[in-house]
């Protein structure tokens, strides 16, 4: 194939939701005869990502690992408590480093894609080697859409919407959220897990040329499917849910690197329990998986426990979510509406009760919304801002298990994303195109 001779290297940031899509990316590369450079920063934070990356690794012996190991930061001194985002700018300060991971790549590497948290240093980097740049942007076209504007902001997306942090201009996150805007007229492209029916709006604006000057191509590569290898063991909730009636269940996960206050994640319990409805319960008490110490007895209480016992299932570890999403039973998702759980419920057709915690997800919750398959519950505020009471959570998942029309407007997205799923459609597509725009 024309492409044969790609050389190709993939520099992800950390935490699940940045690598997943990476990955699952690299696995279509290579379907497409490209070479393979694989950048993992050490240490790595979470043991989901340890793990995944050495399945991935001993999956496709082919890729070549380079191991970077960034100067540690202090946290204290530079201000950042999550630990994610401590070593996006642990990887940002130390970005020089790549430079010879970069020239000593053999053959010489044709392109790298790179992460939104990481744009600006790492230009300033590949730049001197003259290598082209692409960006795989981890969250929505509508998301890419504010980014691409910053500081301005889109008459299309509500102030509202903005995490408080980027409303603060002297913060580093919006320090650095500008400087990597502003870099972004000198990358060759953005690819981004997203498909026309589902954000038809945001990748025509992007596309139009009019929403910002010097916006490279956006080709929208979703829905990524996952891969063989994030299938995992723990198989209970799977069993648990084939004894379940049709669309009875809503799951329920806020993703990987959101912990709830112990008093919020009682009050949704409360709420599950009076929503009436069966449940599949993922609970998060710690930002970061090692960290969870805790039992579920400690995190609940015992007489939520017992309330549970049999409307639910509660798990504290990591669950197969595509898996589930997948099973007949499940008929809701109540989310914290991370980009790759809205892809994956979309793609399965399931309605999601958008709760928001930090970042990009109001902005996507507002793509569910705004597509008539969910809702993007704004008064419940940003994570920790205030507590939200169970009886009117409860109320909540009433009225997402029973809504019809939210039902079928799901289906039919999710009809659109199988058939772009299939050989040949969506990513292969436009993967051609962009190999096209290389050799030109
Ligand atoms: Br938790 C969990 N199993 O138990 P998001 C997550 N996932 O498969 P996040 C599991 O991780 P950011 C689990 O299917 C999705 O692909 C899930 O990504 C999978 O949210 C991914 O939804 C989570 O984007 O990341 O983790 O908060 O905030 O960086 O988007």
């Amino acid at each position: 194939s024309s492409d044969g001779n790609l050389h190709v290297a993939l520099l992800p940031s950390s935490g699940m939701g940045h690598l997943l899509p990476y990955l699952r990316l690299a696995a279509s590369l290579i379907h497409h005869q490209c070479s393979l450079t694989l950048f993992t920063t050490h240490p790595i934070v979470s043991s989901a990502e340890s793990q995944l990356i050495s399945t991935f690794l001993s999956a496709f012996p082919q890729i070549t690992q380079k191991k970077f190991t960034p100067i540690p930061l202090d946290p204290v001194a530079a201000n950042i408590t999550d630990p994610f985002q401590l070593q996006w700018e642990t990887i940002r300060q130390s970005a020089h480093l790549l430079s010879p991971l970069i020239s000593s790549s053999s053959p010489p590497l044709s392109f790298i894609i790179t992460d939104v948290t990481l744009m600006s240093s790492v230009i300033s980097v590949t730049a001197k080697l003259c290598l082209p740049n692409y960006i795989l942007f981890t969250s929505s076209a509508r998301m890419l859409s504010l980014f691409s504007c910053f500081p301005s902001i889109p008459s299309s997306i509500p102030k509202e919407s903005l995490p408080p942090i980027l409303l603060d201009s002297n913060s580093s996150f919006t320090k650095n959220f500008s400087d990597n805007s502003g870099s972004l007229k000198h990358f060759n492209g953005v690819l981004i897990n997203s498909f026309e029916e589902l954000e038809k709006e945001s990748l025509e604006m992007l596309a139009s040329g009019n929403l910002t000057k010097g916006l490279p191509p956006v080709f929208p590569l979703g829905p990524f499917q996952p891969l063989e290898l994030e299938r995992i063991s723990l198989l209970a909730p799977l069993k648990w849910l084939e004894n379940q009636e049709e669309s009875s269940v809503v799951y329920v996960s806020f993703g990987s690197r959101t912990a709830m206050s112990k008093e919020q994640i009682r009050e949704l319990g409360n709420g599950l329990v009076l929503s009436g409805c069966k449940f599949l319960w993922v609970v998060k008490s710690k930002v970061v998986d090692k960290e969870e110490e805790e039992g579920l007895d400690e995190i609940l209480g015992h007489q939520l426990m017992k309330k549970i016992e049999n409307n639910g299932l509660v798990v504290k570890e990591w669950v197969d979510q595509w898996q589930i999403l997948s099973q007949k039973a499940v008929g809701g998702f109540i989310s914290h509406c991370g980009w790759n759980s809205v892809v994956e419920a979309a793609c399965h057709g399931i309605p999601v009760l958008g709760w928001p915690q930090q970042g990009d997800q109001m902005i996507n919750a507002e793509v569910i919304e705004a597509g008539g398959w969910g809702l993007c519950m704004k008064s419940w505020g940003w994570g920790s801002n205030h507590l939200v009471k169970g009886v009117e959570i409860g109320d909540k998942i009433k009225e997402l298990m029973g809504n019809q029309r939210m039902k079928m407007e799901c289906a039919r997205i999710s009809e659109v994303a199988k058939q772009r799923s299939k050989a040949g459609e969506g990513c292969e597509n436009m993967l051609k195109t962009l190999f096209q725009s290389l050799t030109k």
